[in-house]
């Protein structure tokens, strides 16, 4: 089994671990928790590089090594790294835990191999995904999911 983790901070007070495992051509699954959001939906992503010199926003784009346009975790045409939202309570708390329906999706983020997501970065957002379906004119690229709240780089956990 492969480990990775990605320990999510930001100057806004937002913290989270974000666990991903992945055992030999089975898809990766992810665990984790955030505190310190606002209540609400939150966009989440794997974005393309795990480089945080000018914060989350040197993280690039969203990793997309098919090209295609940005949509919902469960779409065909979808960015690998579109994770959809992560639904914030009043508490400003998430745990998530992988289910079967997270599986499907997840096959797209592996940690070994071509388009091993190992080295990029896990952005939280402080506004909803869209999920590509919002009609404004950056729905199809980002979600419109607003500036990027927390960040951390995803590196391999023995
Ligand atoms: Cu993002
Ligand atoms: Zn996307």
């Amino acid at each position: 089994m492969v480990k990775a983790v990605a320990v999510l901070g930001s100057s806004e007070g937002v913290k989270g671990t974000i666990y991903f495992t992945q055992e030999v051509d089975a898809p990766t699954t992810v665990t984790g928790s955030i505190s310190g959001l606002k209540p609400g939906l939150h966009g989440f992503h794997v974005h393309a590089l795990g480089d945080t010199t000018n914060g989350c926003m040197s993280t690039g784009p969203h990793f997309n090594p098919a090209a295609k346009e940005h949509g919902a975790p469960e779409d065909e045409n979808r960015h690998a790294g579109d994770l959809g939202n992560v639904t914030v309570g009043d508490d400003g708390e998430f745990f998530m835990f992988s289910n079967l329906m997270w599986l499907f999706f997840l096959q797209q983020i592996p940690l070994t191999g071509v388009h091993s997501i190992i080295g990029r970065a896990v952005v939280v957002h402080g506004d909803p995904d869209d999920l590509g379906k919002g009609g404004h004119e950056l729905s199809t690229s980002t979600g419109n999911a607003g500036g990027r709240v927390a960040c951390g780089i995803i590196g391999l956990q023995g």
